[in-house]
This record gives structure tokens, sequence and C-alpha cells, in this order.
């Protein structure tokens, strides 16, 4: 039996590769933000509708180097119900995360229970648009506006999405993306930085590659979180096989829908009111009306061959590095505990046929 992951690289034939690798043999310029690396960036920025890309190794040296970039310093708010990068990425910087409990419609960071959580130590924001579905970035900006706190989206799921007025990397004063392999958007490993002006940008390529500005001269303790050339060099192949991708994924994720209607105790997230969803992920909660719990339901899949994952269980709170902060306590995070103990991701990426997803779907509703 051929396992099924819960996601799959898209990947384009090898021989589309081939003549990207002869420039990068014919050049010898294998990284340090090469001609590869520049074209990316640039292609990146038109096909997202954004001012500028910082290309980074991956999300998570994106992540650390966002919040240096701003300066952030003492308490950030953010979520429980992400990747555990997202947490690392402030106590990498020294800083302290404050958790915050999530909306129970969008899995997103509350609005509503952020000012609660804002002491005279808080500089930031960091919320997750989780499995790319938006975050309330209106709300979050209005109470960053008041309270003179800085907006980092980790936006690793949010590739291509778009709201009414354009890419929702737009959104607070940065945004980081992850291109790792399981991504809807991948370079093998990498990420970027979505920044709007020039100066910030330059900051950041500074950061990147170890403080640097001229041979002589380093501004900052910065660290080696530069792209490869080969990395960037697949991005660009990526992008142009990204549209069939993401409506293939669209195809899925419809697919899905229609097999689990009507299912006792299973609810499907409800699609955000976006102009472009990605559909990098495909939850669904496994409620308490269903004939088995989550964790049963995880393991039937499995033994079918089915690799379905728990993202995100255990919530990053009950790691131990912060289990010990008083915004880490159970009774601070009802929502996102409830969530991640319901939590199952189904399998979903552009090669999956829907009989299987039929299948997939006909496990989980017997
Ligand atoms: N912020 C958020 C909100 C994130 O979700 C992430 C990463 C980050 C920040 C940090 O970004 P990066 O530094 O990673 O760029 C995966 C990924 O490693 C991680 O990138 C991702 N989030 C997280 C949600 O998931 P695992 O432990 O689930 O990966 P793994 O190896 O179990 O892969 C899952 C399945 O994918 C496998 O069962 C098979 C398939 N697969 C995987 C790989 C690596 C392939 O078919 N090919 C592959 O090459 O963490």
């Amino acid at each position: 039996m051929t396992p099924i992951y819960v996601t799959q690289p898209h990947l384009p034939p090898l021989e589309e590769f081939i003549p990207y690798l002869q420039k990068i043999w014919d050049s010898k310029t294998l990284t340090n933000c090469g001609p590869m690396h520049q074209e990316f960036e640039q292609a990146l920025s038109e096909y997202l509708g954004v001012e500028h890309v910082a290309l980074f190794a991956n999300g998570t040296l994106a992540l650390v180097t966002a919040l240096q970039a701003l300066r952030i310093t003492g308490e950030v708010i953010t979520t429980p119900y992400s990747f555990v990068a997202t947490a690392h990425s402030l106590l990498w910087n020294g800083i302290k995360p404050v958790f915050v409990d999530i909306n129970p419609d969008t899995l997103n960071l509350d609005p509503r229970k952020i000012e609660a959580a804002i002491t005279p130590q808080t500089t930031a924001i960091m919320p997750v648009h989780c499995y790319g579905h938006p975050c309330d970035v209106d709300a979050i900006q209005k109470i960053a506006d008041n309270y003179n706190l800085r907006v980092l989206y980790d936006a690793a799921h949010a590739f291509g999405v778009r709201d009414a007025s354009g890419s929702i990397l737009r959104h607070g004063d940065l945004s980081v993306l992850s291109f790792h392999a399981t991504k809807v958007f991948q370079t093998f490993e990498g990420g970027a930085i979505i920044c709007p002006d020039a100066k910030t940008k330059q900051r950041i390529n500074h950061l990147k590659n170890f403080g640097f500005v001229d041979e002589v001269t380093v501004v900052a303790p910065g660290i080696n979180g530069k792209m490869s050339e080969v990395n960037a060099a697949f991005g660009l192949l990526q992008l142009k096989h990204i549209d069939e991708a993401l409506a293939r994924r669209q195809e899925i994720d419809r697919a899905y829908r229609n097999f689990l209607e009507g299912v006792t105790g299973i609810r499907c997230l409800e699609k955000r009111a976006v102009e472009r969803a990605n559909y990098a992920y495909f939850p669904i909660m496994v409620g308490p009306g269903h004939q088995i719990d989550r964790d049963g339901l995880y393991w039937k899949l499995r033994e079918h061959g089915v690799h379905a994952r728990r993202y995100f269980y255990p919530l990053i709170s009950e790691f131990p590095m912060y289990r010990g902060l008083p915004s880490a306590q159970r009774a601070n995070l009802p929502v996102a505990h409830e969530a991640a103990s319901q939590v199952l991701c189904l399998p979903i990426y552009p090669a999956l046929p829907i009989e299987q997803v039929e299948f997939i779907a006909s496990l989980v509703r017997n």
C-alpha cells in the first residue's frame, strides 16, 4: 500500500529545470544574492503584487530576521495555534511570547482578546494567517495603532492569498513567507520577508548577509540567511506552474466539501471571504458528535495508509520552553485547546486524484 501523505511537492518535469542549472554552472555564481536570486525577487514581487521581497534560506530565519529588522524587544502577543517556529523566532531574539486565544471560526488570533494582554513591555503583535486564511487585519491594525505596536505577520501558509484590495501580504509592518517543500509554493527550503519600503528592505539585506554593507563595513550582528542560486532558480520555475497548482487544490477542496457534507460531528473550516484563497491545507474538526474521536480517526486513516496530520497539536504553549509562561495556562486558551484536540488536516496536493479524495472522505464518513 503506497502511503498517501498529507502533502506532496508539485514538481515540474526534471528536464524543465536543466536549463536553469546550466545557467548557474556557466555563471559559477552559486549564492550571495546572484542573478537568479535577483530575478526571483523581482518575479515574486510582480506575481504577488507587493513592493519588495527579500529571499531567505527558510521561513524561520526570515521570521528571526524580520523581528530584528523591526527592532522588536520585550513582549510580543502571538497565537499558540501555529507551527512551533512562530514562537521559537521570538525566543531566538530574547523576546517573551504572550499567548492570546484564537477565534473559533478562523482559528486565527482573536482581536477581541488582544487588548487585555497588552502591558508596558508589549512592542508588537505577531499573528499567523493559519492555513492561509486571512486574519482580521483591520481589527489588528486598529489595536496596533492605538497602542503604538508593530505588526509582523507569520504568513508562512499564505502564499498567493488576496483580499479585495490585493495581496494579504501588504498588511502589517512586515509579512514572512515559507517556501518549505511542504508548502503550496516551494523552493525545497526557502522563505521571504515582504516589506513595503526600500529602506527596510536594505536593512533586511544587510541582516541576512552577516550585517555587511560592503567589503569592509558591518553594521549589525547579522546572520547568514541567504537563499542559494539553485533554490532561487527552482522558485523561478515553480512560478510558471503555480496557477495550475492552485486551481487543482481548489478542485480538491471542493471535492472534500462535497463528500463530507452532512457527516455528523465533522466540521470543515468555513471558506473565508477572499478574492483568492490558496487551499494550502484541508483541516476538519472532529467534534464530540462524531462516532470516533480525532485520535481514533487519525489512527484509522493510518491503518488505511492515509497520513493525515494533527496540525497544530500539541499547542505551542504546551511545549516545555513555553508552558511555564503565565499566558500559556490552559484557562487562558480554551478555544485553542479545543481546536488542537479536534483538528485533523487531510491530504491535499495537486497530484492527489479525486478518487483518493473520495476514498479518504469515505473513511471519515464510515
Ligand atoms: N510559521 C509557520 C506558521 C509554519 O507553518 C512554518 C513551517 C514556519 C513558520 C517555518 O517555516 P520554515 O522554516 O519551515 O520554512 C512541516 C514543515 O517542515 C514546516 O515547514 C511547516 N511549517 C510545518 C507546518 O510542516 P512536518 O514535521 O510536518 O514535515 P514532514 O517532514 O513530516 O512532512 C509532512 C509530509 O510531507 C510527509 O509526511 C511527506 C511529505 N513530504 C515532506 C517533505 C519534507 C514530501 O512529500 N516531500 C518532502 O520533501 O513540518
